[in-house]
């Protein structure tokens, strides 16, 4: 198996102060990138003291055409520099130009097609993360499209709503694109969560979270596996932001974007978040709690009521989890509140009905382990194989549900376990029912040392192949992927 980093050339070496990477290790930018931050030769860029940038929201890409009962998008994957920390302009890879990337609306039942076309030099791939797309149309981590090529995926949207993303998912590449970029919101609605009173229009933001690690141009530093390194958190692609907030709720579509950060979110006054969707979209009733944990790529749909505070106050949303200081990454950002505002919206009681779940007759066991002997090169591994993209790890019967128990066999280091095609329900933490927060529709469960998820799938919709992989997409770079074929 040739690995990421056989690929790159040579062993990851972090020099001088730890934040600078020798050229062969960033094969994405060119080598001027300290001098056309505009910083090279002056001051080294920093993280601003946290709260004094503002967050901004994130643009809402526009259909090129909605004829013939479709909506289509033509979106221009490029490198551009953006300004993240203040005074730098950072090179990122995007969607048409946007860091973090755009949210493309999207309704239950109406097609969405995209044109993507790649400007990059390296291949890429498009996962709609969480969508049911036929094979062809999941971009698969060897389906990927050239420089200078383009490729337009089919999404039929024939699933209920969900806060859905879709990101970079080229083989070897992924962590690196994600990283760099390459992610971008897909919220689909439906009529059920159209007829409820939620918050909405300027009430309902977006908000994707990740991590970051820079160097002292003010440049993304790309290192495979670099837990420690990633010390800047970043709200809709600014540091610690602040944002302000009328006194009365809002709707948050909350996605960890993060390669391998973990988040444990609350109010620095301990004040109640009202969730009221996981992954696969709303749950059966809201629930009322202090915290919200997202792993890579889970999302969290969370109402805030903000008329309980005066105006004037500032609220922190604080990461209670490493690694990291709290200082470093335990200010995500702060909540401002700045004026009162009507409010007509409320969280009804019921959300809506989830699908009953079909007799699983067949049962599998799944374990998910990384080397962490301290070698070089460790391996992510299933089942004690890495990935091999002809090899079928699970063939299972076209109609069928299944319960799946997935294992993270590792000591200290956390995983957590994604499928693509289908939302599955999580039966069981560790022997025990799950708490509310991941008792809705998910796509992605996490997976702390030692811990153990049984899962229910049903896999009724597409036929074919499709991976499943840990979603520290550091890890599925090193092998931590497996296939199912659906017949
Ligand atoms: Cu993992």
């Amino acid at each position: 198996m040739v690995t990421r980093r056989s690929l790159l050339g040579g062993a990851v070496a972090a020099t001088g102060a730890g934040l600078l990477t020798t050229g062969g290790l960033t094969p994405l930018l060119s080598a001027r990138t300290a001098e056309a931050s505009g910083a090279g030769a002056g001051k080294p860029v920093t993280v601003p003291p946290p709260f004094t940038v503002r967050m901004p929201t994130l643009p809402v890409l526009q259909p090129i055409s909605t004829a013939g009962g479709q909506d289509t998008y033509a979106v221009t994957i490029k490198e551009v520099a953006r300004e993240i920390l203040p005074g730098a302009q950072t090179k990122v890879l995007t969607y048409d130009g946007h860091f973090p990337g755009p949210v493309l609306r999207a309704r239950s039942g109406r097609k969405v097609v995209i044109r993507h076309r790649n400007t990059l030099t390296m291949p890429v791939s498009v996962h709609l993360h969480g969508g049911s797309v036929s094979p062809e149309n999941d971009g698969g981590p060897m389906d990927t499209f050239a420089p200078n090529t383009s490729r337009t995926y089919t999404y039929p949207n024939q699933q209920p709503g969900a806060g859905l993303w879709f990101h970079d998912h080229a083989h070897h590449m992924e962590s690196e694109h994600v990283f760099r970029g390459l992610s971008a919101t897909y919220l689909l609605s439906d009529d059920t969560e159209r007829s409820l009173p939620l918050p909405s229009g300027q009430y309902e933001v977006p908000i994707a979270l990740r991590d970051a690690r820079f160097d002292e141009a003010g440049q993304l530093v790309y290192v495979m596996d670099d837990v420690f390194g990633r010390t800047t958190v970043l709200a809709n692609g600014r540091p610690s932001p602040y944002f302000e907030v009328a006194a009365r709720k809002y709707r948050f579509r909350l996605l960890n974007s993060s390669n391998m950060r973990f988040f444990q979110l609350r109010l620095s006054d301990g004040g109640q978040m009202i969730q009221i969707g996981t992954d696969g979209g709303l749950l059966e009733h809201p629930f009322t709690t202090d915290t919200i944990g997202l792993s890579p790529a889970e999302r969290a749909d969370v109402v805030i009521d903000f008329s309980r505070y005066r105006v004037g106050t500032k609220i922190v949303l604080e990461n209670v989890m490493g690694p990291g200081t709290p200082d470093q990454v335990g200010k995500v950002l702060r909540f401002d509140v700045v004026r009162t505002a009507p409010d007509a919206s409320r969280v009804p009681e019921t959300l809506r009905t989830l699908p009953a779940m079909a007799n699983a007759i067949v049962q599998r066991t799944i374990v998910l382990t990384m080397d962490e002997d301290g070698r070089e090169e460790p391996r992510g591994l299933i089942d004690d194989q890495v990935w091999d993209y002809q090899r079928i790890d699970q063939t299972i019967a076209h109609g069928s549900s299944e319960i799946w128990t997935v294992t993270n066999a590792n000591k200290i280091i956390p995983h957590n376990f994604h499928m693509h095609l289908v939302q599955f329900r999580v039966l069981e933490r560790n022997g025990t029912p799950v708490a509310p927060g991941e008792a809705g529709l998910k796509d992605t469960v996490r997976l702390f040392p030692g811990e153990t998820v049984k899962l229910h799938a049903t896999f009724d919709t597409y036929k074919g192949t499709y991976v499943y992989h840990c979603h520290l997409l550091d890890h599925s770079a090193m092998g931590m992927m497996a296939n199912f074929r659906i017949r």
